[in-house]
This record gives C-alpha cells, structure tokens and sequence, in this order.
C-alpha cells in the first residue's frame, strides 16, 4: 500500500507567512497526478512518471516531458473531488487546488462555491442563469442545495427563527468583485419572503435611490459604492417583512468636487443632466453635462451600457415608491443643480493682496436661485470669513485658493447633507410597523479593499473599515470552527489565532496611533499634511505594520498587503471645515432644504470630542473630526454585528477587464490570500477539515476490510476501517456523530479505494474473457 504520509500541520502562523505549504511534506508517488508551476505564474497539472533523488520527470497535458524538482511539486486532488462544492472537501488544500477547484466550477457557471463556512462568490460578468423565482423556490423548499448567496440567506432565515438570535450577512472583497450586486441577490431573497402592503417592494426600491447617489464610476468598477450600507431588515412574528432601517457610512464626499480622469462623479448628476424634463431643466437651469466644470474635469460623461436617462426615471419611480412627494424630489434636483452651478462659479482678484470675489455670473446668480439666498449674501459667504477676535467681529478677505476651497467645502456639504437627508426620508418610508417581533436579518455591503497607485484620505478610511471587518471575520469563523469540534466531543486543543490586532492597534491607539495624531496635528493650526507624515515617523517607525516613506508618504502592512498612503489632503479632509459663515448663509435660505442642511450641521457640531479642533484651526465652531467620526460609527457597527449571527460572502474579480469567461490564477490568487479566504481553510488545515459521518464512511470503504463486517454498527466498521489501513492516531478523530480527518487522509482511502475497485474488475473482465 503506498500512502502519502502527511505531516501535522504547523500551528505557528507568522502575519507575514500565509502560504500554504503542502508542498515540502509531498512525498511524491508515481503516476500521482500533481501540480506545476509554469513560468508566468500559472499552474499546470502533470502525472509524475519517475523519481530520482530530488529531481522527478513529469508529463504535461501538451505531451511534453519535464524534468523538475520533486519539491516544487504540490500534490493534486483525485478526480472525484474535481469542482466539489466546498473547498472543505478536498483532500490536499493548496493553492493551485482550490485555483482549479474553483476555475472548474467558475467555467460551468457555478460561479458559488463554499470555503467551509463562507461562501465565495466569483464574479462572472454577464447574466448567469442562477436567479429568479424559481430558484428562490427551489431553495426555500431545498430542492436545491447547491451553494448560492439565496442558500445563504435562508440559512440566515431559518436560524434566525430557530435561534431567535438576528443574523447578519457580511460582504466583502475588493473593489468590484460584485459585493453590492450580491448583496442585492439577497436582498431579493428576502423580499420573497413577502411582508405585505408592499413593504418589501420598497426594500428593493432604495437600491437604485442609494446607488444612483452613492455610487460612481471609478477605474475599477463602473457602479463603485462610495459609501458604506447597512440594512436591517426586520421581521413579524410570521416570518414576513415588517420594515427595514439604513445605515449608511463615511460617503467619499472629495468625488463632488474633484475626480480623476477617466471617473465619474455620482450617477445622479449625468443622469439627471440627461434624463430630466424641459419643464425641470427651466426651473432648475439645467445644461448638459459637460457645461459643469465639476463634470468635465475628468472627461468622462458616460458609462457603456448605460443609459442615464432611463435610470433618470427609474431613479424618480423609486423615489415615488419609497414615498418622497413629487415636490421634494423637485428640491432635492435643486440642491443637484446647485452644486453643480457652484462648481461653475469662478473668482476675480479685486485688490493687490490677491483677495478675490465671485464673478456675477450664471454660475453665481443660478446658486442664489437655487437655494434660495440673494446674490450678495452667498457673495460675501464666498469670499469672506468672519472671525471673532475678543468681542469683537472682524471680516477676512480670502484669496483665491481659500474661497475655492469654500465654495468646494460648501457643494460638498450641500451633497453629504443631501445625501443624509434622502436616506432619512427612506428610513421613514420603510419604518418598522408595530407588528414585528424585534428579529432581523442586516445586510453589509461596504466599500472593498482599495490599493491604487495614490491613496488618499479616503483609501486610508475604507482599508481601516476592512481591517475592523476583517477582525470580526477571524474571530467568528474561528470561533465557529473550534465549536463544532467542541460540540461532537473530539479532542481538541484551543489554536490561539493570530488576528490583525496588531494593524488595528496602530490605527487606534491613544495617544500614539495613526488616527489620534491625525486629531492632533489637524487641531494645530500650523500643522501640515507634512508634519503630520513626520509627527507618524517620529512616533510610530517601532510598530511592525507601519513604514515612514519618503516625503510626506508612510505605509501600513494591512491584512490584504501593504499599501502606501500619500498624506497630500489628509489635515484637510480630516477637518472638513465647512465655516460658520456657510452654514449661516444655508440657514438663511428660503429654501426647506438648505435650512434643514444647516440645522443638521449645527446639532451635529454640538458634541466636540476633539476639544478644540474648529478654534485652533481657524474656523469658528467644534466639530468632530472624519476620521473621530467614521472610528465611532465603525464602533458601532460592530458591536450590532456582534449581537447577531454572522453568514460571510466573499466577492472575488476573476480578471480587470472586466469580461466573462476569463479567470487569471493570478488575481484571484492574490484576491483569496487577500481576502482571507486562504486563511480560513488554512485554520481548518490545523484542525480537521474533512469531515464523514459514520454512516457514509462505512459504505463507502466497509467493503475494503479483510473481515466481515455486515453485521456491526457504523461506528465500529469505521474504526476497523480506521486501524486495518494503520491510519495514524493524530491523522483523525472520532466524534459523536462523525469521523473528522486531517487534510489529505481521505484522499489516501481513496486512492485505496480506486485502485481496489479498478483491480476487482480487472479480474472480473479476466473471468469473463476465460469464460467466453
Ligand atoms: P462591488 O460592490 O464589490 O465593488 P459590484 O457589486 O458593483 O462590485 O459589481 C461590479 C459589476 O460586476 C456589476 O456592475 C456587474 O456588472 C458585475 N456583477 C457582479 N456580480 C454579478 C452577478 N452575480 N451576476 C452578474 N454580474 C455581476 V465597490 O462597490 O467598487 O468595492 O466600492
Ligand atoms: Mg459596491
């Protein structure tokens, strides 16, 4: 009998080691099929012809015949494990198997496939025949098991009732990968489910309401969230739909005035741009797209496929059904058109000092309109700030520079209030009735991991909010795994478990962390993006996740790679100064909206954590700081995930095209080491990841042993099974209910098995032949 002797695997797991390493334990075997690594990259699947020493010959598919050496070989699985549904199931778990695994099914457009409690999701760009009402049907009568995001959610259905506990189903992967469609999927599961009075007809409206304001073309995906959501959705006590809550995060508000070549701004803006009618276009003084600077600076104005004036309309019946009146969704395109028109108005140097004024022109005369002022107020709010020295006011001239940042200050703050204000009136909408049962099912789609050339601000925020997410991630599946172990009765010694502690420490410690001395230089009104990069340097070069770079840039070791930040912007952006002057012209408006804007404001700049934050820096009233506030509300969100039983969905782009069909080993590779889906099967490999009942295992190998056995319980033909083929006590453990055996044993019985099965016919077709 020649077995493949597989060593215990390695328990110590260093953050910057995480590759699976089958490959030096592979005591290679002939005729064994096996995988190599090609040049570019790529892995191929070879049959090993001969071994000699540390050198062994292997045939390619192609035909060819390489010599290579024995250790760069991995093992591969047996046939009958070719595109099984979870990765759990095969016998050696390395990389270039659960790549196969994972193409073999991608290929078949079984796009879903389980890594043992989550589920992978590969993006397969075009139309897959996997949804609709019949195959929700099919999944909640379980006619159909197969893994799918509709599998999960009824998962989360039924455990919600039985458990009586609310359920969570968390999205992740990188930007692209089809977290936010997946997410709707779910949605859409849900919504099945029904809730009467059309509440859940509602539910699936805020989709296209939120993406159309939310979400943007970038170079990475054309339908990119630029904001984090959380959607609750609650249930009565028979199971249906009796409303739902949004929460939404940190909304990328920098995209309204500045994008870069090649991206968009938020859908809203071409699409109303496009779709409105002449009627709307008067009253609010529309032009086209390209007639807004904000628009045209990154010379992009359409998507493939895409018609914005379609979506226009779609975007006004969702905003009917999620009931916003006829009247306020004609202000909420006033406030478009008004930040739009702001980005339009343009300064002129009126004194030697270089202080500027807005030229009195379309632009400038449009805004006043719009919201609601007169010219000279939104003038002066413009080009002047007003400063308390003593008792006394005084009046600033600013200069060019200073009131371009206002006026972007201001159409930002118009559009996140904007934003914040439609998301209300949603809730309000899909407000729970009194008939629930206080159980629900929330739903994450957050912004994907995001490592670009430039990181600013932003990437610096969404990869702090994975991180966060990451770590909810680690503990749950960890603990989920070392449970079931627990629950069946196997021995087994609690594996402490790395997690990105360390990474989130550098983010969030006191005083000496990546967000506290962001507070503190942006309280200094001298500090600049420049001091700030030296102030991390000087105090955090001893923390093994973060890196000083040259100039004003550093680097943080993320769970999902390093990624360099570039502080250009940070102080500022971390400030958002809207100044008192703006949020007293907002509040003078006669317009509802605006008012509403600056009394939001106010309130919101009520509570200072960041003591004096706003004085030093030169403005007149406190205000928490972005990243103080972003930090509180990820806070938050975990700890509603923790009260809840989470089901993880992870996204994975099988190329950057993006086209179907195509899957580069490469990038999805990278994306499963990145997205920690490696990690979870790799704690499963320190555990025992193949798991049988007894039932199953005595068939199927019952009929390998010397004795009979037809008589006995299950249980003990395994054991038999177990001790004839001298399997090693630490390769396996018998549970309650079922056998639990370390990576690859399985695989070992059923080389046995096949090659037993392979010669019991060899003889009967011998015996047929003598008999002919
Ligand atoms: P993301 O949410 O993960 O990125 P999306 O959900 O927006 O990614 O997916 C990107 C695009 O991939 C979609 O617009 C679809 O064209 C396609 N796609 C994704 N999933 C499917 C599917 N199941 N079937 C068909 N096409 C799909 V970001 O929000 O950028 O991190 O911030
Ligand atoms: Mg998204």
């Amino acid at each position: 009998l020649d077995t493949v002797v597989m060593p215990l695997p390695s328990i110590s797991t260093s953050r910057r080691e995480r590759r699976w390493s089958d490959t030096s334990s592979y005591a290679t075997n002939k005729k064994l099929q096996s995988w190599f690594q090609l040049p570019n990259g790529n892995w191929e699947l070879g049959k090993i012809l001969s071994t000699s020493g540390t050198e062994s010959t292997i045939s390619l598919p192609d035909g060819k015949v390489l010599k290579v050496k024995t250790e760069s070989l991995v093992p591969a699985n047996p046939d009958i494990l070719d595109g099984v549904d979870d990765l759990m199931q095969l016998s050696y778990l390395n990389e270039p198997s659960v790549l196969y695994n994972l193409q073999y099914r991608y290929n078949r457009d079984m796009i879903y496939t389980k890594a043992g409690p989550v589920l992978v999701a590969i993006n397969p760009f075009k139309e897959v025949p996997l949804y609709g009402n019949n195959y929700i049907e099919a999944y909640k009568n379980k006619s159909m098991e197969s893994p799918h995001v509709y599998a999960i959610t009824d998962t989360a259905i039924r455990e919600m009732i039985r458990d009586e506990v609310n359920q969570s189903i968390i999205i992740s992967g990188e930007s692209g990968a089809g977290k936010t469609e997946t997410a709707k999927i779910a949605m859409q599961y849900l919504a099945a489910l029904g809730g009467g009075s059309g509440i859940e007809y509602e539910i699936l409206k805020t989709n296209p309401i939120l993406e159309a304001f939310g979400n943007a073309k970038t170079l990475r995906n054309d339908n990119s969230s630029r904001f984090g959501k959380l959607i609750e959705i609650h249930f009565s006590e028979t199971g249906k739909i009796s409303g739902a809550k949004i929460q939404t995060f940190l909304l990328e508000k920098s995209r309204v005035v500045q994008c870069m070549e090649g991206e968009r701004s938020y859908h809203i803006f071409y699409q109303l741009c496009a779709g409105a009618s002449p009627k709307l276009r008067e009253k609010i003084n529309l032009k086209i797209a390209s007639e807004y600077k904000y628009l045209r600076q990154s010379n992009c104005y359409t998507i493939t496929g895409v018609d914005d004036a379609e979506r226009f309309h779609a975007v006004m019946e969702a905003l009917d059904i999620v009931h916003v009146s006829k009247e306020n969704q004609e202000s909420v395109f006033a406030m478009l058109a008004a930040v739009l028109w702001l980005g339009n108005v343009s300064f002129s140097v009126v004194d030697n000092e270089n202080h500027v004024e807005p030229m009195a022109d379309e632009g400038l005369t449009t805004v006043a309109k719009l919201i609601g002022c007169n010219v000279g107020e939104l003038k002066l709010a413009l080009s002047t700030r007003k400063m308390r020295v003593g008792n006394d006011t005084i009046v600033q001239k600013l200069t060019l520079s200073q009131a371009i940042d206002t006026r972007d200050a201001l159409a930002k703050s118009i559009y996140s209030c904007l934003f914040d204000w439609l998301v209300e009136q949603v809730n309000k909408s899909l407000a729970v009735g009194k008939r629930r049962t206080g159980r629900s099912i929330s739903i994450l789609d957050i912004y994907g991991f995001e490592s670009f050339e430039r990181n600013s601000f932003e990437q610096f925020c969404i990869n702090y909010a994975n991180e966060r997410l990451q770590q909810h991630f680690n503990r749950h599946l960890f603990k989920l795994e070392q449970e079931e172990y627990i629950q069946d009765g196997i021995d087994w010694a609690k594996v402490d478990f790395e997690d990105n502690q360390d990474c989130l420490n550098l983010f969030e410690k006191k005083p000496l962390g990546l967000l506290s001395l962001l507070d503190e230089e942006s309280t200094f009104p001298n500090g600049t993006d420049l001091t700030f990069a030296n102030k991390l340097k000087q105090h955090l070069n001893s923390n093994s996740c973060f890196r000083g770079e040259r100039g004003k840039a550093f680097s943080v070791s993320h769970y999902a790679g390093e990624v360099t930040y570039d502080t250009t912007g940070f102080l500022e952006k971390n400030r958002d100064l809207l100044h008192l002057d703006s949020i007293q012209l907002l509040s003078s408006c006669s317009c509802h909206l605006p008012q509403i804007f600056a009394s939001n404001m106010l309130t919101q700049t009520e509570k200072p954590i960041v003591g004096h934050l706003y004085k030093a820096g030169g403005a007149d009233s406190q205000k928490l700081s972005v990243a103080t506030k972003f930090k509180g509300q990820l806070f938050q969100l975990m700890q509603r995930l923790e009260n809840t039983t989470p089901h993880f969905i992870r996204c994975i782009k099988p190329n950057n095209s993006p086209s179907p069909g195509s899957y580069e080993q490469g990038l999805v590779l990278q994306q499963l080491r990145c997205c920690g889906v490696l990690e979870v099967v790799r704690i499963s490999r320190c555990g025992f990841p193949t798991r049988m009942s007894h039932q199953k295992f005595a068939r199927r190998y019952g009929f390998l042993l010397l004795e009979n056995v037809a008589s006995q319980d299950p249980l003990s033909v395994s054991v038999a099974i177990l001790h004839q083929f001298d399997i090693m006590p630490e390769m396996y453990q018998v549970g309650y209910t079922k056998l639990f055996f370390r990576t690859g044993q399985i695989g070992v019985l059923e080389d046995t098995r096949n090659r037993t099965l392979h010669g019991i016919l060899r003889v009967q077709s011998c015996f047929r032949g003598h008999q002919a």
